[in-house]
């Protein structure tokens, strides 16, 4: 039932496939219809070669073990390829695009020798949205199917979306492994992919079109996840005067039955997907999921901004998932699910460090090793058995807290955004902007520290960067523009339509103190929910629990119900303003951070740091 070529009724799309056959010279062209028949046919082929290793001990689960070289997103190989350098801006890679597509032709030429060529038509958000936008991927890589069959809506039904208006839009992505297959050579079981050195993460923002030469890993090479529905997508939004963000979106339920919608930006491997899945440790409160990772919020004719899930699956974090910290995300990858760079275990499960139960006998390890299970997950830094950027791809239907609505094409009503980040110091539990601009301000200074979901390289894991609006990998232009359409966004409403903003950190530590667990002095994950209960009352514009300080608002106190001792002595600290920390925030902001963007940085953002700095001195 596969579909071929000539399938493909729509004409721009048939040219731009045939110049990438032309190009890239695949021994076979195959377009993906979707279906599950297809899926496991593809699954078998990566398990006879040898690439994928199906799972006993869960149902049509699959593990992949990549290369050292090939493990996360790599930043330093990223590409924001605008006609002009200053359009790309100071926070991204720029390459001119006449030379980088002369450099990546190069590569391409000739590049899925030996390897079919798959034309995957796949839609980013629900089907029929006005939100939702569509593309081509065209990739050398089974894995890359399997998982955007997993984490987009693919296949057919998106063809047909094509076949039926000639003039439908498309984001074309192309992407290749690069790593072409000599006459009878084979992957002989080793996960394929480039040295650094040829990797290329190109977006060509003016064009919408994305080449990606490689790498097959996550956002590397799922070409709709962070390089459409971000880097593009930025621009679309930037242009069509919307926000296209790195956001989780969630569903809160009151003790009384009251909603609200309310999206967070974290940046990678900072808490979006456990949030996402919270459950609540204090009684009548509900979270239900819309979407863990991206959100497209547009404005609805009532002036409230709506935001869609544009994907369709989960590329989660594994190490650290266990039934304490997110039950539902462990229920979510119990089957039809692709694991990647977990241990296995001897009777055929998947294994990771933070998994909460000692794994016994012979693990392999992430790099195919057997060695002995440790009896906890002390592994030293580099020893992990899962590497700390192992990851599942689950199917979102599967997840047991899936809200109702996780799929209405006219999006969900956004009350609250919430910005965050791993702050060992200063920055509070919850505090909430004055206004939207203080709100963007607050957006623009987010800062979080490394892990390993952004770089190869362990050394830099744990060191602090500004993350802006946990954007900063994921923007296709300049940040100092971006900022400014915040603004102007705030602009096109009024403050009463708009999300109100807050700032939250799970993550301040005192080393000192060893009666808490990994010296953090929140216990996050279900114990979030005393802040979002806070946040959901702000939104209903209750003031009984709240002063203004010289920072924003903030809580006198929270439900502390059944939170244990140690938190309830460790509150009072982390619901203070640091005055102190604040100032020298600031100061490092103004010094640092903010004339990086020169005359892109909007005057609004200064003028917000003078007032919180004179309200800071006056404290
Ligand atoms: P990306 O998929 O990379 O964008 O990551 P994410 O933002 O979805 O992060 P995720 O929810 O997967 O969490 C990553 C890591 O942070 C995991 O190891 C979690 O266990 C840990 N984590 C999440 N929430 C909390 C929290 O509230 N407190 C603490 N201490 N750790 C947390
Ligand atoms: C992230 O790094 O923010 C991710 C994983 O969500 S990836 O899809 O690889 O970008
Ligand atoms: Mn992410």
């Amino acid at each position: 039932m596969s579909l071929t070529l000539n399938d493909i009724k729509h004409p721009k799309i048939s040219t731009w496939v045939n110049e990438m056959i032309a190009m890239c010279e695949p021994d076979n062209v195959v377009v993906v219809d979707g279906s599950q028949e297809e899926y496991d046919a593809l699954m078998q082929k990566c398990v006879k070669a040898g690439l994928a290793t199906p799972l006993k001990k869960k149902e049509n689960c699959f593990l992949f073990r990549s290369l050292p070289s090939d493990v996360a997103r790599v930043e330093s190989r990223t590409f924001i390829s605008s006609v002009k350098e200053e359009d790309a801006g100071p926070t991204n890679h720029w390459i001119d695009p006449v030379e980088l597509k002369q450099t990546m032709r190069e590569l391409y030429k000739g590049c899925m020798h030996g390897r079919t060529m798959y034309v995957i038509p796949f839609c980013m958000g629900p089907l029929g949205s006005a939100i939702s936008k569509n593309g081509i991927e065209v990739t050398d890589s089974e894995y890359v199917v399997l998982n955007m069959d997993i984490m987009t809506r693919a296949g057919k039904k998106v063809l047909d979306i094509f076949n039926a208006d000639p003039n439908a839009d498309f984001v074309p992505c192309l992407h290749s492994v690069g790593k072409p297959l000599r006459k009878c050579e084979s992957d002989n079981g080793i996960w394929p992919c480039a040295d650094v050195e040829y990797k290329y993460i190109s977006q060509f923002p003016e064009e919408h079109l994305i080449w990606s030469y490689g790498s097959g890993y996550g956002g590397n090479a799922l070409l709709g996840k962070k390089c459409f529905a971000l880097r593009i997508a930025t621009v679309l939004a930037r242009d069509e005067g919307w926000l296209a963000e790195h956001m989780l979106i969630l569903k809160l339920t009151n003790p009384k039955g009251e909603v609200k919608y309310v999206t967070g930006a974290f940046p990678s491997a900072c808490g979006k997907t456990n949030l996402a899945m919270l459950i609540p440790t204090i009684p009548g409160w509900k979270v239900e999921t819309i979407g863990d990772d991206i959100a497209w919020m547009k404005f609805g004719a009532d002036g409230r901004l709506y935001a869609i899930n544009p994907e369709a699956g989960f590329f989660g974090v594994a190490p650290g998932t266990s039934a304490k910290s997110n039950k539902n995300a462990l229920i979510s990858a119990e089957k039809n699910t692709i694991y990647t760079n977990c241990a296995l275990t001897e009777d055929g499960d998947v294994w990771w460090e933070g998994i909460d139960y000692a794994a016994t006998g012979k693990l392999v390890d992430w790099k195919g090793k057997t060695r002995d299970a440790m009896p906890n997950d002390k592994a030293k830094k580099g020893e992990e058995m899962a590497h700390p950027n192992a990851r599942f791809t689950a199917p979102a239907y599967q997840c047991p807290c899936i809200a109702k609505e996780w799929e209405d094409p006219a999006g969900v009503p956004i009350s609250a955004i919430l910005f965050g980040g791993r702050r060992p110091s200063t920055i509070p539990l919850v505090h909430q902007s004055l206004s939207w601009n203080h709100g963007v301000f607050l957006g623009s200074i987010v800062g979080s520290e490394i892990t390993a979901a952004s770089t190869i390289d362990a050394s830099q894991v744990g060191k602090i960067r500004r993350d802006p609006f946990a954007i900063l990998p994921f923007c296709g232009y300049n940040m100092g523009d971006y900022f400014k359409h915040w603004i102007e966004v705030g602009k096109a409403s009024s403050e009463d339509k708009l999300p109100k903003i807050f700032y939250v950190n799970w993550f301040r530590k005192d080393a000192n103190n060893a009666e808490l667990p990994g010296g953090f002095m929140w216990p996050g994950y279900g114990d979030n929910s005393r802040v979002l209960a806070w946040i959901f009352d702000r939104c209903n514009g209750d003031d009984s629990n709240v002063v203004e300080t010289a920072i924003g608002y903030m809580p006198k106190t929270l439900n502390t119900d059944g939170l244990e001792e140690c938190y309830k002595k460790t509150l009072p600290e982390i619901l203070k303003v640091d005055v102190e920390g604040w100032k020298k925030e600031l100061a490092d902001v103004k010094e640092n951070h903010y004339p990086k963007f020169g005359a892109h940085l909007p005057k609004e953002l200064s003028e917000i740091i003078d007032m919180i700095q004179d309200r800071l001195n006056k404290a």
